[in-house]
């Protein structure tokens, strides 16, 4: 019987070597330990021993069950770790990869520029008014003392819907809409998109933004239009910045005149940017003439008005060093990440 327990336990061992899975680990702890089991096969057969040989052959039995006890529980050991291991393996997470960027929006350059306007001028106590795109030929034209023939009205450099409505060419309208529904003082600006009939090229573009002003009220003369061109100048472009004043024409406004800056790159003495002349030309302004005002309602004997208007694009273009107008347009996010 000390045989039949050795050669249990060698069986136990030689099999233990042999299987790779806690299955079949489990079917051999049955199978040694179990109920119906080789051990307790042995245990049973005990009565048939002597008085003498039973405490011996029973405390082997003892040593040999703590012994496979042991092996199974060295085994299982080894089974939890290896699956263990192979959890984390397989669970693995390298933290050092790179996330998916989020990609974060921002604001265009033109409405950058457009905002940093509207400010200013929401500073000096104008209002922001808006007006249709679609426009009527009277109100982009006629109401602004741009009679039938004018040159401005001709097919090539307007974009016509019909006869009567086109994609409007300056956002006067907008203006000339307002002088109509209210009266004096008016004191608004009026940015906007516009359309004119051009081929695209570095400074030309069918579609770009303007932003006009306008100032109704008793007694206003071209010094408050001045004084108030010289502040946005300062605001817009530095402190030092200084104004100049040409004669110039525009149907709806008389006197008319030109307005230059001085360069904000090199102060005036001349540079790459103002191409050596000291000053660039921003805007249009003037007198609202005294037809437009009587279109409008407003009677020109008893009040006069400014106006003004310039391309933001211009605008955005000075100010960011931009030589060609067409990156404004392309939404290539190399262009304008740098703007935000
Ligand atoms: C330019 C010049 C200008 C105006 C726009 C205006 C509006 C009304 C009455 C009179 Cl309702 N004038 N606007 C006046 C002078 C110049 O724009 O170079 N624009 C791109």
């Amino acid at each position: 019987m000390k045989e039949k327990l050795q050669s249990i336990k060698t069986a136990l061992e030689k099999e233990l070597s042999e299987i790779s899975t806690s299955e079949k680990l489990e079917e051999l702890r049955v199978k040694y330990l179990g109920k119906k089991g080789e051990l307790t096969g042995v245990l049973r057969s005990m009565g048939s021993l002597s008085a003498e040989e039973r405490p011996v052959i029973g405390q082997l039995a003892n040593v040999v069950r703590a012994d496979i006890e042991a092996a199974l529980a060295e085994k299982k050991q080894a089974f939890d770790a290896k699956a263990q291991e192979m959890k984390l393996e397989r669970e693995k997470l390298d933290v050092t990869v790179p996330s998916n960027a989020q990609l974060r929006g921002g604001r265009h350059p033109i409405s950058l520029v457009r905002r940093e306007l509207e400010e200013i001028f929401i500073g000096m106590g104008f209002d922001v008014v808006d007006g249709p795109e679609i426009e009527t030929d009277y109100y982009n034209f006629e109401a602004l003392n741009t009679p039938e023939n004018h040159p401005a009205r001709d097919v090539q450099d307007t974009f016509y819907i019909t006869k009567n409505i086109l994609l409007r060419t300056q956002t006067s309208p907008v203006q000339a809409r307002v002088m109509e529904s209210r009266k004096p003082p008016i004191r608004i600006i009026s940015p906007g998109r516009v359309y004119r009939s051009d081929a695209v090229d570095a400074t030309h573009s069918p579609m770009f933004h303007q932003f006009e002003g306008l100032y109704v009220d008793k007694g206003v003369t071209m010094g408050d239009l001045k004084g108030t061109l010289d502040m946005f100048a300062k605001k817009m472009f530095g402190e030092n910045t200084r104004t100049r004043f040409r004669p110039h024409h525009f149907p709806f406004t008389e006197p008319s005149a030109e307005v230059d800056v001085s360069c904000f790159a090199c102060g005036g003495k001349g540079c790459r940017l103002c191409k050596g002349e000291g000053w660039i030309e921003i805007l249009g302004c003037g007198m609202v003439h005294p037809n437009v005002l009587t279109n409008c309602n407003i009677d020109p004997d008893v009040y006069t008005g400014y106006a003004f208007g310039f391309g933001i694009e211009r605008i955005v273009m000075c100010r960011y060093g931009i030589d060609d107008m067409r990156y404004l347009y392309e939404n290539d996010l190399r262009f304008l990440s740098q703007f935000n």
